[in-house]
């Protein structure tokens, strides 16, 4: 953890207050640099208190992401978010964390940019990405499955996403097969899983996820505004984007985990009770071919079981779903 990262736990840590010379004691540094520390974090917006009988006071944060911030918000995490980055603009941060872990950056990294100029979703689409609106950030993942065993990470992205939306805005996401986290219907996060794998043996995994947190209407693309939803839009009072980064990272860490013990069956379970498509008569769409059928369940993989009209269960990994006529 960095200087900036340890300060900023301590003083979470210590709402009423913590004096510098504890600080000092705690992180190695002196009572100066302490201090030094603290006016650069309050240039960064951080709102610090001090007076000399409480010490230091962390009085609010910025809406912004700060990596010390969210590292000191990520402390205890097992692997996702042991180191993360900020950026303020990228192509695609799919795009930076790949070439992140092709220079052999450890798993569990995680890249976030302030905004995307080419932010991307499957099969070329393009990912709005509106700066200072949402989160839009990548993780480098190297986990000991298959090519196809890597539709779980989608299912634990998933759930990931629900529980943290839930806990820090109260709201309740339904998650769309295979990679849409829907509010009201609409979309307000999607998940985007690439690989970088051998014929049986995943190399590295760049998982990307895109929230939108503040927009709204006018903010998204005009061909958006029927579609697409913000959590500010759906309800959500305040939410900040700081909180809530660090919440998805901290929930990801315990489903990564779960499927890493081979608990893949807990992450299913709670995919199920969250998704709105299963039940539901739905037309799935792959390329050029189309397939109609009843949504069951998913497997171990990840993938969904479609009972088809024939009344075959036809296990896919990917593509769209459009409910049926
Ligand atoms: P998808 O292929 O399921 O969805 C893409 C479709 O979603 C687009 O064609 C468009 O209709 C719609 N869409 C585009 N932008 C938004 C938006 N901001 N909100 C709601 N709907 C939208 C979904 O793919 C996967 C998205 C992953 C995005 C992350 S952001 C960080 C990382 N970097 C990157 O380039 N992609 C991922």
């Amino acid at each position: 953890m960095t200087i900036d990262a340890h300060i900023l736990s301590m003083l979470r840590a210590h709402r009423d207050g913590i004096s510098g010379e504890e600080i000092s004691h705690q992180t190695g540094i002196s009572r100066a640099a302490v201090w030094s520390r603290i006016e650069a974090l309050r240039t960064l917006g951080f709102d610090i208190a001090a007076n000399p009988h409480q010490g230091y006071r962390l009085i609010d944060t910025p809406d912004c992401l700060v990596a010390a911030d969210l590292l000191a918000r990520t402390d205890k995490a097992l692997v996702i978010g042991r180191d993360i980055r900020v950026v303020d603009q990228a192509e695609s941060t799919n795009d930076l964390a790949d070439e992140m872990a092709r220079d052999g950056l450890p798993e569990g990294t995680v890249i976030f940019a302030d905004t995307q100029t080419h932010g991307r979703g499957r099969m070329g689409r393009s990912w709005s990405s509106v700066p200072g609106k949402g989160l839009w950030f990548s993780v480098i993942l190297r986990p000991a499955l298959s090519p196809t065993e890597t539709t779980r990470l989608t299912a634990a992205a998933a759930i990931a996403l629900v529980r943290a939306i839930r806990v820090e805005t109260g709201l309740a996401a339904d998650i769309k097969w295979p990679n849409d986290i829907l509010l009201n219907n609409r979309k307000t996060a999607g998940i985007l899983i690439e690989l970088h794998a051998d014929l049986d043996r995943v190399q590295h995994v760049i998982l990307g996820i895109g929230i939108n947190v503040h927009h709204n209407t006018s903010d998204f693309p005009s061909a958006l505004r029927q579609i697409a939803t913000s959590l500010k839009l759906a309800g959500a009072r305040q939410p900040s984007r700081p909180a809530l980064a660090a919440r998805v990272l901290n929930e990801l860490d315990c489903d990564y985990n779960r499927i890493l013990r081979g608990q893949f069956s807990l992450v299913a379970e709670e995919w199920t009770r969250h998704c709105g498509t299963l039940g539901q008569t739905v037309t799935l769409t792959r390329g050029d071919q189309t397939l109609r059928g009843r949504a069951e369940a998913i497997d171990e993989q990840g993938a969904l079981l479609l009972r088809t009209e024939h009344g075959r269960l036809e296990s896919v990994l990917s593509g769209d779903l459009t409910p049926a006529p």
